[in-house]
């Protein structure tokens, strides 16, 4: 692609951002405060309408229904919010893992009034989305069993594949239900949606508004993310994409920290399709990152430019000699075409795509420059103050 087009392609990528990133969050040995973190939705919102200010491709936000959402109070509040700090409320996450009832599960739970809590809750979220104009749901399941023996992985999957298709016959029909998969935790004998053949036979069944939702984080070591990637697509069944970055499990680290590499490998099956297709396919780009030790707001517009950037160098592969060398099977160059790309320098063509949308070149610069930290740290102080709120260490 010519860094012409590569620039205009980056106009496909808007990014998601997680209500949750910007809240104090840990691991199960406890947390580490920031004094900026957000201390309710409408914290979230701001700092979620800093980083699309400062880098302009952010404009939703997901939101987690239990934690975002006020029970009983009109869902179209939270939107309002969101309207004012200049974004939009993007996909609603159901939560089926918090209750004390999913302790054997949400769907795939062996009692049956469990699964019809979990599916009046599913069809909640829908018209939660309804009502404020989003049109994803997208579900991830805690669901599994610890212990071999625990419970029959058949009937789990029979149970999933009926309270699913409860909630799916209650979608609008603009909603698209995105099923995301996980291997192991918090179940750690076996996952009810472990991979994304599960995810993928799930929505297979149900028809063509739910699709597979690919979480960076959520594979075993060595796996290659980039088949998954490239099967989903040629089936027209990829729906979206939970962005982090992983060493060992399901690490929530930054994007691209760990492994740059493998992200410009998965956009390069993306701008491949593209290319042969003539269109991008419909897919939702969102962060799913607790970055638990950087800066909430910086780890997120740090995360959002290295996509970008993964982005564009692999919108730069020369996709008619890489076409040339596969055909003829020179391997060396085909590799060496991939290679180069990613080893080009796009800051220019970011640079320039940010100016043309009247951004900074540099928005981790621009931002820190801001004062908005400061800012947000004197008055989240004094309102922790006023409102006795301590930053206590047990995990919520
Ligand atoms: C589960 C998960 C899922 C949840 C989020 C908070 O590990 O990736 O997407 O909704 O974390
Ligand atoms: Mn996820
Ligand atoms: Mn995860």
């Amino acid at each position: 692609m010519t860094p012409e087009n590569a620039i205009r392609s980056l106009d496909q990528l808007k990014i998601e951002l997680p209500s949750w990133g910007f809240a104090d969050t840990g691991t199960r040995f406890g947390k580490f405060f920031q004094t900026g973190s957000a201390i309710n939705t409408a914290d979230k919102f701001a700092d979620a309408g800093i980083v699309n200010k400062f880098t302009g491709c952010c404009p939703t936000v997901a939101v987690h229904v239990l934690w975002d959402f006020v029970a009983g109070e009109d869902p179209k509040a939270t939107a309002e919010i969101a309207a004012k700090n200049g974004v939009k409320i993007g996909s609603i996450n159901p939560n089926l893992f918090q209750d004390q009832a999913y302790k054997l599960g949400s769907f795939g739970n062996p009692d049956a009034e469990v699964r019809e809590q979990a599916v009046r809750h599913g069809i909640e979220c829908s018209k939660i989305g309804e009502a404020v104009g989003s049109n994803l749901i997208s579900y991830w399941f805690a669901d599994g069993t610890n212990y071999p023996g625990q419970d029959s992985i058949r009937a789990r999957k029979r149970r999933f594949e009926n309270c699913l298709k409860s909630c799916y016959d209650e979608l609008a029909e603009d909603q698209v239900m995105l099923i995301e998969y996980k291997p192991f935790e918090p179940a750690f004998y076996q996952t009810d949606v472990a991979d994304w053949g599960m995810s993928y036979a799930l929505c297979k069944k149900l028809g063509a508004q739910a699709k597979v939702l690919v979480d960076t984080g959520h594979h075993y070591t060595s796996q290659n993310i980039e088949q998954i990637v490239a099967w989903l697509l040629d089936e027209e069944m990829l729906g979206g994409f939970h962005f982090n970055d992983r060493r060992y499990a399901d690490d929530d680290l930054t994007l691209g920290s760990i492994d740059p590499y493998q992200i410009f490998r998965i956009f390069n099956e993306i701008h491949a399709y593209a290319a042969e297709t003539g269109s991008y396919p419909e897919i939702a780009y969102m962060i799913d990152q607790s970055h638990n030790l950087k800066p909430k707001i910086e780890a997120m517009i740090q995360t959002v430019t290295t996509a970008q950037e993964l982005w564009a160098k692999a919108a730069l592969v020369d996709r008619e000699a890489l076409g040339v060398a596969q055909r003829s099977g020179n391997i060396v160059d085909a590799e060496t075409i991939l290679k180069s790309a990613y080893n080009s320098d796009v800051s220019p063509l970011l640079a320039k795509w940010r100016e043309e949308k009247g951004l900074d070149a540099d928005p981790m610069e621009a931002y820190r420059k801001s004062g908005y930290l400061q800012q947000i740290e004197a008055d989240r102080t004094r309102r922790r103050k006023e409102l006795g709120i301590t930053q206590d260490s047990s995990y919520a």
